[in-house]
């Protein structure tokens, strides 16, 4: 079956009720296009773990603060419904701005807004952000109906904030948060890299470096919250085209600053910085997850591409 591109909520919904009916189940793939390997990745656990997936392509306008950032935001429909289509998507939700905010550039009536995990971090730095991120997954959660919904630990707080929004209105969808692909050096794939200059581009790998030396410094056995912090801080400063935003430790529930990292395995590790006109954010466990090699050694377990 090709892929089928559906503009609006009636016939997207009308298309997976019928899924439904007929005895299979669904994944649901919120994206905001310009598609790459995180964004496959996520597709291809849907395609392993659900009957019919469905990728939805909207930039939504009411999580974007700047403007300057949706006017630069990529765009790449077309490459996009190719990927979608050798991936295996079976529907692509790609609706324009009107049909999801009818009232547009009047903001809907209806705010949805999620509270606590969504106030520090990005929520204290994009104010609106993540009240438009819920927004928009609310509104993609109803049209898609009974599904399981796959999202990035790229963006953490958001996994964080949409699982508290589906547990909070009973929505029913189970939400599926999937690992941080990386380029070779370590930096997090996301649509907003293309923007980088070359020498921004070197220089952002740093979000990574910081994130493997706070976890190594855990694993020699640092664990004051507020000092492993700055073993993130003290290797962004090494770069100076990087300009920190905030680096954190977290309880990984609550997003928390923790005074004591007392249990690694509950910690995250939070990391966001502006290299050039570029907002970066990154995140990784507190203690790094390793396997012993054939040889017995430990190796690093982040995943990695390239
Ligand atoms: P977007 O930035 O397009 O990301 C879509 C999904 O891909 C998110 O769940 C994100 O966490 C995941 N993702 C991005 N880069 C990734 C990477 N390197 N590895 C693994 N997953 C990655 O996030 C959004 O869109 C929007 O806020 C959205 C949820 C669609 C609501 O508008």
């Amino acid at each position: 079956m090709g892929v089928e591109v559906l503009e609006t909520a009636a016939h997207c919904r009308a298309l997976l009720d019928g899924e439904r009916a007929a005895g299979r189940t669904v994944g649901l793939v919120p994206t905001m296009g310009a598609l790459h390997a995180g964004h496959v990745s996520l597709l291809a656990r849907a395609r392993a773990e659900c009957d019919v997936v469905a990728v939805s392509i909207f930039v939504n306008p009411l999580q974007f603060g700047d403007p300057e950032d949706i006017a630069h935001y990529p765009r790449t429909l077309e490459h996009d419904l190719v990927v979608c289509a050798e991936k295996g998507a079976d529907v692509v939700f790609a609706p324009p701005v009107a049909e999801m905010y009818p009232s547009w550039p009047e903001a809907p009536a209806t705010a949805v807004t999620v509270g606590g995990v969504s106030e520090a971090w990005e929520g204290a730095s994009r104010p609106g952000h993540f009240d438009g991120v819920a927004n928009v997954v609310a509104k993609l959660f109803s049209i898609a109906g009974p599904c399981r919904a796959y999202f990035g630990e790229k963006d953490f707080q958001q996994l964080a904030v949409v699982r508290r929004l589906a547990a909070d209105l009973v929505l029913p969808v189970e939400v599926v948060g999937c690992p941080t692909v990386r380029e070779a050096d370590g930096l997090a794939l996301s649509s907003r890299n293309v923007r980088l200059s070359p020498e921004e581009r070197r220089a952002a790998a740093v979000l990574f470096r910081a994130l493997s030396a706070a976890q190594a410094s855990v694993t020699g056995g640092l664990r004051s919250g507020c000092a492993v912090a700055q073993v993130m801080r003290d290797a962004v400063a090494l770069e100076p085209l990087v300009r920190l935003d905030y680096a954190a430790a977290v309880d990984a529930e609550s997003l928390a600053e923790v005074d004591e990292v007392s249990d690694p395995s509950s910690v995250r590790l939070l990391i966001a910085a502006v290299v050039g006109r570029v907002r970066l954010i990154d995140n990784a466990p507190a203690l790094a997850e390793t396997e012993l090699s054939e040889h017995g050694r430990p190796v690093r377990h982040l995943e990695r591409i390239g």
